[in-house]
This record gives C-alpha cells, sequence and structure tokens, in this order.
C-alpha cells in the first residue's frame, strides 16, 4: 500500500536528465529564439531564487547564489533535459539597487511578461517569512493583468517554527485561489522538490 502510494506522488514528477546554462541576457533583444516552453523564476532579491534552481536540478554550481542581495542582474537560460528552460530573473524590490538600475530592470521585467509568447508557468517564490509584502502583491497583480499562469513558492521553509507554519498557511489562504499551487520548499532539505517538479510538468505537456 505504502509503495503505491509513493509511486502515485512521484508519477508525474518530472525527471531531470540534464540541465546545462544556456544564455545570459541583459536585454529584450539578447534572449534565445523562443524554441522551448519557460518556466520563469521571478521574486525578491535574496528570495532563494538561484539556490532553488540549483536544488531543483540537483547541480549545485548551476546557478550563483550569495548572501548578498542582487546577485543575479541578468536574465539566465538554462536548458533542462534539451526540451524546456528554466529563466532566473533578476531579484525584484532590491534597496541598494541605483534609481536607473531599478528602473532598467522593472522595464525589461514587465515587457518580458507581457511579450515572450513561450512562457508556460510563473513561478512565483515569496520568502515563507515575509508573506504578503507589497511587492509581492503587485508581482502577482502583474501576472493576472496578464492573465500568466503562476504558482507560488515558500522558499526557506526550514527557518521556520512550529507557530510561523501556521500563520503562513493562514496568511496565505488569500493567495490559493489566485495561484495555480503553493508549495512550501526548502532548497537546504529538498522539501517540495518532487511536490515542484510535478506541477512544472502539468505545464510543459
Ligand atoms: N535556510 C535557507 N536559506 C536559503 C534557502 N535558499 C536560499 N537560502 C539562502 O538565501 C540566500 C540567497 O540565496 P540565492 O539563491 O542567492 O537568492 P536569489 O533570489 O537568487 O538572490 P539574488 O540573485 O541576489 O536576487 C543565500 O545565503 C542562500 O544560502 C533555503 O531553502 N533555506
Ligand atoms: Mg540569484
Amino acid at each position: 500500500m505504502f509503495l503505491l502510494l509513493f509511486f502515485r506522488r512521484n508519477a508525474f514528477c518530472m525527471n531531470i536528465t540534464s540541465a546545462d546554462f544556456f544564455i545570459s541576457a541583459s536585454s529584450l533583444s539578447g534572449l534565445p529564439e523562443e524554441s522551448f516552453p519557460e518556466i520563469v523564476f521571478s521574486g525578491r532579491s535574496n528570495v532563494g531564487k538561484s539556490s532553488l534552481l540549483n536544488s531543483l536540478t540537483a547541480k549545485k554550481g548551476l546557478a550563483k547564489t550569495s548572501s548578498t542581495p542582487g546577485k543575479t542582474k541578468l536574465v539566465n537560460y538554462f536548458l533542462i533535459n534539451r526540451e524546456l528552460y528554466f529563466v532566473d530573473l533578476p531579484g525584484y524590490g532590491y534597496a541598494s539597487v541605483s534609481h536607473e538600475e531599478k528602473a532598467h530592470w522593472g522595464k525589461l521585467l514587465s515587457a518580458y511578461i507581457e511579450h515572450r509568447r513561450s512562457i508556460s508557468l510563473v513561478i512565483l517564490l515569496i520568502d515563507s517569512r515575509h508573506p504578503g509584502m507589497a511587492s509581492d502583491r503587485a508581482m502577482i497583480d502583474f501576472l493576472m493583468h496578464y492573465e500568466r499562469p503562476f504558482g507560488i513558492v515558500l522558499t526557506k521553509y526550514d527557518k521556520l517554527g512550529q507557530k510561523e507554519r501556521s500563520a503562513l498557511r493562514r496568511a496565505m489562504e488569500s493567495f490559493s485561489s489566485k495561484a495555480k499551487f503553493i508549495v512550501n520548499y526548502s532548497s537546504f532539505s529538498g522539501m517540495g522538490r518532487v511536490q515542484l517538479l510535478s506541477h512544472i510538468e502539468q505545464f510543459i505537456r
């Protein structure tokens, strides 16, 4: 019985057999041709996007991580199983970035989300310790406005105690009708990985 349940849970979990850095772009004109479906990872600076990519692909150094916010400054493409892209976007909401730089990334981010036809799914990462921040809410409104399907990943879940986990569940109730899914995730322990890969699988077939 247990084995049956195990196989059922993993039946639709995509198997990542190859994950390779493909290209970095600093403007829309530098993006690759729209040959493959794109799974986009977006969220505030330092929320754990690059760590999540490494954990999902089980390749430690694939995306560069840092404890200093603002590490990822380019749109980074990773080719997965030679049939889809994972796209690591620069984080938003980083206070120490210059006004000009913020405006540049804001424009690039919105133009990319609005016009890129090959986006299959946006995965919005939210720090599980700070749900409901204004910039994340604005991003959700933006994605809904352009009718982009999106799921939410609550990062750094390992940092929460029992009480905080209950409070988080309540705080996320208002998002559950908007997002395609909500996954609690820890890149350190791998918690949520199988679940997230199963969700991604649904959007690339
Ligand atoms: N405890 C814990 N820390 C994490 C987790 N994921 C990421 N971190 C830490 O959070 C910091 C930021 O991680 P990154 O993956 O570089 O975050 P990012 O969103 O790519 O950051 P930028 O590229 O700067 O926007 C690093 O110090 C990571 O070690 C997690 O699941 N648990
Ligand atoms: Mg990063």
